[in-house]
């Protein structure tokens, strides 16, 4: 562990400073909303006094949530929620702002750890998460902390499911924001960004052509369905599987194919998990599926495939480009596995676009704000942000792009509310 003054941090290479703070600044021009929050609070200091403790990917986006923060009168600790999907030049530009960081790409499962517990060591006011590691971390091993803890916030579906089920157990100490279901989060992080970020960490991984294959998306949720307008995009052949019903009904009816995973395992050229449930692909799938199938997860953890399996059934493997191993099985054939089957979008990519993020960031930065204000009034358990909230943030959002808006008349609101009328 090194120090800048007395701050704290750990990252990879410190001479990276630089070139972080580029991609910083480049982020920051394409995130107008969390900009404008930073501005508007930079005055009042409403974070002033709060220590938060971030786990959420350090990618120049995150770079950008973590100075707003500051910036409102926060101090941070900061460590990433995935061992592959840390920016080394981002995490260096931070230590250098004195943020007490501690991330670098490639962790193993004890620096992970570790590297949470280093921000714990701040006694955090606030925590911040992004698949609920350091919500759970505080619960399993620093109890001691709720004593300081006014609430947390959560990024994601799969920490939100997790930290839903935890409550209805009466097992979460302290009040938690879903982030995650805020209307311009899921909406468009999920969708939009989960649908570009994931086909650029393919491309990057493999620049294979789409256009002609059989992609195959394993869940047909927010995640499942911007991969599949994206890929459909590229001149891909759309394959959905689906458990719920109704969710693989939306997919026949926007285009795309429907079948069990037996079946898509053998005719898929390009998978991609986007479940959030563990086995999706298995050694039976393996077995069926075609020489060169390129096998891929988007999902928050990396249990979508299972490389158990996989491992097993392989008799010889190569690092054939960054991100991209080939396993070739006993009987010749080769199965292509990116990013370790961890995130793609992150790991072989950069994430999400800054323009996505600017709004699942700014959900993120109200959450604290909520909670500086009231957490200690809120009972322990998951909560919602304050639905105007989405209204505001999308506004902001398209003023900023220069969109205008029509305005109902006093005529239109009375309308709107008046039952007494028919045809
Ligand atoms: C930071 C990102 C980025 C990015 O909001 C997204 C979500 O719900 C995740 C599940 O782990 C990933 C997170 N995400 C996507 N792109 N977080 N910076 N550029």
């Amino acid at each position: 562990m090194s120090t800048t003054t007395e701050t704290p941090f750990k990252v990879a290479d410190l001479d990276l400073a630089d070139e972080g703070r580029r991609l910083i600044d480049w982020a920051e021009s394409r995130m107008p909303v969390l900009m404008s929050l930073r501005e508007k609070f930079a005055q009042e200091q409403p974070l002033a006094g709060q220590r938060i403790a971030g786990c959420l990917h350090v990618t120049k986006e995150t770079a950008v949530l973590i100075r707003t923060l500051k910036a409102a009168g926060a101090e941070v600790a900061w460590s990433g929620c995935n061992p592959l999907s840390t920016n080394d030049a981002v995490a260096a530009a931070l230590a250098e702002e004195d943020i007490r960081i501690y991330a670098w790409y490639g962790q193993d499962v004890d620096a992970f750890y570790w590297s949470i517990d280093r921000t714990l060591d701040f006694r955090p006011t606030l925590t911040l998460d992004d698949g609920a590691d350091l919500i759970f971390r505080v619960h399993a091993k620093h109890p001691g902390l709720f004593e300081d803890i006014i609430g947390g916030s959560e990024e994601t579906t799969t920490g939100v499911h997790r930290l839903r089920a935890m409550a209805d157990d009466g097992k979460l100490a302290y009040p938690v924001i879903a982030v995650n279901d805020a209307e311009t989060k899921w909406d468009f992080d999920n969708v939009y960004g989960t649908g570009q970020s994931s086909l650029d960490g393919i491309l990057r991984a493999t620049s294979v052509l789409f256009a002609g294959k059989n992609f195959v998306v394993a869940g047909y949720g927010h995640c499942g369905k911007g991969c599949a307008m994206r890929a459909k995009g590229a001149g891909a052949h759309v394959i959905a599987t689906e458990v719920k019903a109704t969710a693989a009904l939306k997919a026949l009816l926007e285009g795309v194919q429907v079948m069990p995973m037996d079946e898509a395992a053998k005719v898929g050229d390009i998978f991609l998990t986007a479940t959030g449930m563990k086995d999706i692909l298995v050694k039976r799938h393996f077995e069926t599926m075609k020489d060169g199938a390129i096998v891929s997860n988007t999902g928050h953890y990396d249990c979508e495939i299972n490389l158990t399996d996989l491992n097993e059934m392989t008799v010889s493997k190569r690092t054939l480009r960054d991100n991209c191993v080939e396993h070739t099985l006993a009987d010749g054939r080769r199965i292509y596995l990116l990013a370790e089957g961890r995130l793609v979008n992150l790991a072989a990519a950069e994430g999400h676009p800054s323009e996505v993020m600017d709004m699942s960031f700014a959900n993120q930065f109200q959450a604290m704000m909520m909670l500086a204000r009231e957490g200690k009034d809120l009972a322990n358990g998951v909560h919602e942000l304050p639905e105007e909230l989405d209204q505001e943030i999308a506004r902001i959002k398209l003023e900023a792009m220069g969109i205008g808006l029509d305005q109902l008349t006093e005529d239109q609101v009375l309308y709107a509310t008046d039952y007494s009328q028919g045809t």
